[in-house]
């Protein structure tokens, strides 16, 4: 039986604009239920974590924003999502900025001995407090499931690392910071950035993706980065970045993702309400889980 388990995840201390926290509702009013419902046998949405929404605290040693209450609420995140893969249903895990990734990554990676991921954004979220430009958490999750920053972030869940190097693609990258460029070159991540989407296009990259994932993982997750997309298509998200994926592209990276079978759990992150245009941003994220999950345009 095919079974779907929707989580919200309402977090907005991973990074400084308030409002990405209403995510899962926004994503909820779009409709997710209604269009997910009908590719599943059977379909739970359980709610929302309880996060809360303190005022900011700066961790003095760190630097890191709200480094105690992050690691914390993303510590409940992983037992929900372990708990979910447990009882045989998806995960799917609706954000809240991206710092929940770290939550999300601990629980699902208990599951898979060689987890593939696919990290659609922008950004790399590949920094660790020393190369920060912002002390954000959300633009560190990559780095923090590769065993990379601050304890209190890589032992969610009691282990570390979650995942591997080689084991990763990122799409859609063209905003890196230098310490995520050292990085992925020092760790040989595999990266399609806006480049070669470019010039190779949408299925290609999407082709050589499952190519590299399938054959040395048990499972892949996606987390997607609705800033991966295109401002003008994607507007209602924190720090967006021009020349981005489209709406059309990122439906045809879905179905091809959907055809490949690979996708075994997966979380949509940084829609905020605040700054969308008429809940647009959460209604692209659920066209997007839509083609994800198999509806068929005919
Ligand atoms: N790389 C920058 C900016 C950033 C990362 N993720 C997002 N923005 N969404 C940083 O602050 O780490
Ligand atoms: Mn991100
Ligand atoms: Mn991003």
């Amino acid at each position: 039986m095919k079974k779907l388990s929707i989580i919200g995840m309402p977090m907005d201390l991973g990074q400084t604009r308030r409002g990405v926290d209403m995510g899962p509702s926004a994503i909820r009013y779009a409709g997710i239920n209604e269009r997910l419902a009908v590719l599943f046998d059977w379909i739970e949405d359980l709610g929302d974590i309880t996060v809360g929404r303190p005022e900011v605290k700066i961790d003095p040693n760190s630097n890191l924003r709200n480094l105690e209450l992050v690691a914390e609420k993303n510590s409940l995140l992983a037992e929900e999502v372990d708990k979910i893969i447990e009882s045989g249903s998806f995960p799917l895990v609706l954000g809240g900025d991206h710092s929940i990734a770290i939550g999300t990554l601990a629980g699902v990676s208990k599951h898979y001995k060689n987890l593939g991921v696919i990290w659609y954004d922008a950004h790399g979220d590949l920094n660790t407090a020393e190369t920060s430009p912002s002390g954000n958490i959300h633009g560190m999750p990559l780095a923090a499931s590769l065993g990379l920053g601050h304890e209190k972030l890589t032992q969610i869940g009691g282990y570390s690392p979650k995942i591997k190097p080689k084991n990763i693609v990122i799409i859609g990258a063209r905003s890196l910071d230098d310490g995520e460029k050292d990085l992925i070159k020092k760790m040989g991540i595999k990266v399609f950035t806006m480049h070669e989407i470019d010039r190779l296009g949408m299925a290609a990259v999407i082709e050589e993706t499952v190519q590299h994932l399938k054959e040395k993982t048990d499972g892949v997750h996606l987390s997607l980065d609705l800033d991966g997309l295109d401002p003008t298509d994607a507007p209602g998200v924190g720090t967006p970045v021009i020349g981005g994926i489209s709406y059309r592209e990122s439906h045809l990276a879905m179905e091809m993702l959907a055809e490949a079978k690979i996708i075994t759990s997966a979380e949509f992150v940084e829609v905020n309400p605040i700054l969308d245009e008429k809940n647009k941003t959460a209604f692209v994220a659920v066209a997007l889980m839509g083609s994800l999950f198999g509806e068929k345009l005919l």
